[in-house]
């Protein structure tokens, strides 16, 4: 389904003059956006992708400013068991991923946990690779 967004009412949030963009969005990530909507009270839909982007900006940069050697624990979520794009970055990754454990969710999709011990360099890369497959559900890194 294609959203284009009517901003006339909208074209200036915040003081700024705004850019319109259109988006393609299948059925289920249109349910996420109203979803958004409903959970942090906003107005409408243009609001909710505003709000996912500075959610995005925000996890972008904790990953952006990470230095030095860290340590953490990567959770991913994603559906299909059989696709073994996970499993494939897990083994390129052997030397930074010291412990992984994979289970089932009620739902049925898969479920990785996996603690890492790497550069920062290293653990930006890794986290570039699974988002770049747009295959994660889920994808969480806590640092210890
Ligand atoms: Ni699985």
């Amino acid at each position: 389904m294609l959203i284009t967004y009517d901003l006339s009412d909208d074209t200036v949030y915040e003081g700024a003059v705004m850019g319109i963009v259109s988006v393609s969005l299948p059925d289920e990530y249109i349910q996420q956006l109203d979803l958004i909507e409903n959970t942090y009270g906003l107005r409408n839909r243009s609001d909710a992708m505003r709000q996912a982007i500075r959610l995005a900006e925000a996890e972008m940069k904790d990953h952006l400013n990470m230095s030095g050697h860290v340590e953490g624990v990567l959770v991913i979520v994603h559906a299909d068991h059989d696709d073994t794009w996970m499993s494939r970055i897990q083994h390129r990754y052997e030397d930074q991923i010291r412990m992984q454990l994979h289970t089932h969710l009620s739902s049925g999709r898969c479920l990785d946990v996996m603690f890492v011990s790497s550069e920062s360099e290293d653990m930006r890369e890794i986290l570039k690779e699974i988002r770049s497959t747009g295959k994660a559900d889920y994808l969480k890194l806590v640092i210890s």
